[in-house]
């Protein structure tokens, strides 16, 4: 039975993950922590405690008094806002990731530090991108990410820690909003559509980006430390998705559901240049070989599940 520290654990994943974790291991073995107290608590019953991840005694006097053996490390500032706050995106992200890794080598923790596909960059192939490929990020996102990758990668080498890690895709849900990213748009345009039965795409026309509903990202995460740690050669990290689309194919899947959603653009050059310098799909073959990496929601699946869940959520009335 693992005992499971969280970092940023009201965020887009951490929300969704904590409550999951707890049906799993039981909620007193796993402890949420965030910077900011919840507003409500939609990570399932459990103890929670404030934990800023730049304060690594903080976070070994946590690990110490609830006797954990598992760190999934979630804090971090998202592409969009890191491209804002780069500064404070090399805090959060590097020098939080350095304590809690650290923390995992001083107390022979299993480790987790999700990676992006922000992790590659304008030179590497964009179509089917390979497990080992060429990684040039232009973001201060992406810097961070390959970063983590290789800092997971060391730890495992060098001290024996057992990282391991994923290359999310965009990641799709409808319980807590994404905190910053470029995917953002992706989750943004399910709850528009319902709303105003309009939607103005910050990312153009034809920018196609993989993307994974959340249950399959959260299925993802437990697998992977759950395998056969022999079975691991690319641990930091793999390559999944369950889709790859642009913003008019997500509103074509929506229109079979709402014929009047219409789908126009205000694109943001920001945002658009940073999804443009990411891949348009990655190959995800390392991840079904090495651990059975096998997501359940295809677009149509996903997108049926999402209208049904805001619906109720929002309180809106589209027929499904
Ligand atoms: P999020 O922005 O939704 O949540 C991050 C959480 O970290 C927030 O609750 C925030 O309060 C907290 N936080 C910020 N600074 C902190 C600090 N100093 N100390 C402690 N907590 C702090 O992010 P998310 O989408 O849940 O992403 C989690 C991880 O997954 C990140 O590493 C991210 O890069 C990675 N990831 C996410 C996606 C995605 O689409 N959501 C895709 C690829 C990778
Ligand atoms: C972002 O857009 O920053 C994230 C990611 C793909 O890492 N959703």
């Amino acid at each position: 039975m693992k005992k499971i520290l969280i970092t940023g654990a009201l965020g887009q994943i951490g929300s969704e993950l904590t409550a999951r974790l707890r049906e799993v291991y039981g909620s007193q073995n796993v402890i949420a922590t965030d910077i900011r107290q919840p507003e409500f608590s939609n990570t399932g019953t459990g103890i929670f405690e404030i934990l800023d991840v730049t304060n690594q005694q903080d976070m070994e006097m946590l690990v110490e008094e609830y006797q954990l053996d598992t760190l999934i490390h979630l804090a971090a500032l998202l592409s969009a806002v890191a491209e804002a706050k780069p500064q404070l995106a090399w805090d959060v992200n590097m020098n939080g990731l350095m304590n809690a890794v650290e923390v995992a080598r001083v107390h022979g923790l299993q480790f987790f530090c999700p990676s992006s596909i922000g992790a590659f960059g304008p030179q590497t192939p964009k179509d089917h991108t390979p497990q080992v490929t060429i990684q040039r990020p232009t973001t201060m996102y992406g810097i961070t990410k390959i970063s983590g990758e290789l800092l997971s990668d060391y730890y495992f080498h060098k001290f024996g820690v057992d990282t391991r890690s994923v290359r999310f895709p965009g990641l799709i849900s409808y319980d807590t909003l994404p905190g910053g990213g470029t995917t953002d748009y992706a989750v943004d345009i399910f709850y528009e559509a319902l709303h105003k039965k309009t939607y103005a795409s910050f990312i153009a026309a034809g920018t196609k980006m993989d993307m994974m509903y959340m249950p399959d990202a959260i299925d993802a995460i437990i697998q992977l430390l759950e395998a056969d740690a022999s079975r691991l050669h690319h641990r930091n990290a793999y390559n999944i998705s369950a889709m790859s689309v642009a913003p008019e194919d997500i509103a074509r899947a929506i229109q079979k559901y709402l014929p009047e959603f219409e789908l126009t653009y205000a694109v943001d050059p920001v945002r658009q240049s940073i999804a443009e310098s990411w891949p348009n799909s990655l190959d995800v073959s390392c991840a079904v070989n090495e651990w059975g990496f096998s997501p359940k929601y295809d677009l149509d699946r996903m997108t049926k599940d999402m209208l049904k869940k805001l619906n109720k959520k929002l309180e809106t009335s589209v027929a499904l």
